[in-house]
């Protein structure tokens, strides 16, 4: 009898256990989708972008992938990007010049050259041309 009992609770241990894991992962998705997903500032477009490199580590060279999209979720394609990264807190950019190198198709475009040089508080701006209509968007980072 005290075996049974004991039994019991190691089983009711594993559910609890194997519940609390999968139930804090699930929030992570949901919290980092509000800082990589963006209207652009005119609200001419939806910008998300994802990183080779996750999570980004300072220093070293990687792409990101940039998803556009127009305001009712239509891919944009043929759009001119320019990439622009700062540290509003100490005055500087990136070490790179950080490029659109193609245009992926379905309103993906490849960037080239995002090199982050310190830890802290970074800005990276996209500047969009497509349709002839320009608009930025900017995303915040805390390296
Ligand atoms: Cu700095």
């Amino acid at each position: 009898m005290r075996f049974f009992v004991l039994r019991c609770a190691l089983v009711l241990w594993l559910l609890l256990s194997g519940c609390a894991g999968p139930n804090g992962e699930d929030a992570l998705p949901a919290a980092s989708e509000s800082l990589t997903r963006l209207a652009s500032d005119g609200g001419h477009f939806q910008v998300s972008f994802t990183s080779e490199l996750d999570p980004i580590a300072i220093n070293q060279l990687h792409r990101w992938t940039l998803q556009v999209a127009a305001e009712d979720g239509t891919p944009v394609e043929g759009a001119t990007i320019s990439v622009k990264g700062e540290m509003p807190e100490h005055g500087h950019g990136m070490p790179t010049q950080p490029q659109m190198t193609a245009d992926l198709g379905g309103g993906a475009y490849r960037i080239e050259g995002m090199r982050f040089q310190m830890g802290g508080e970074w800005t990276v701006t996209f500047t969009i041309a497509a349709d002839g209509v320009q608009d930025s968007v900017t995303f915040h980072l805390k390296l």
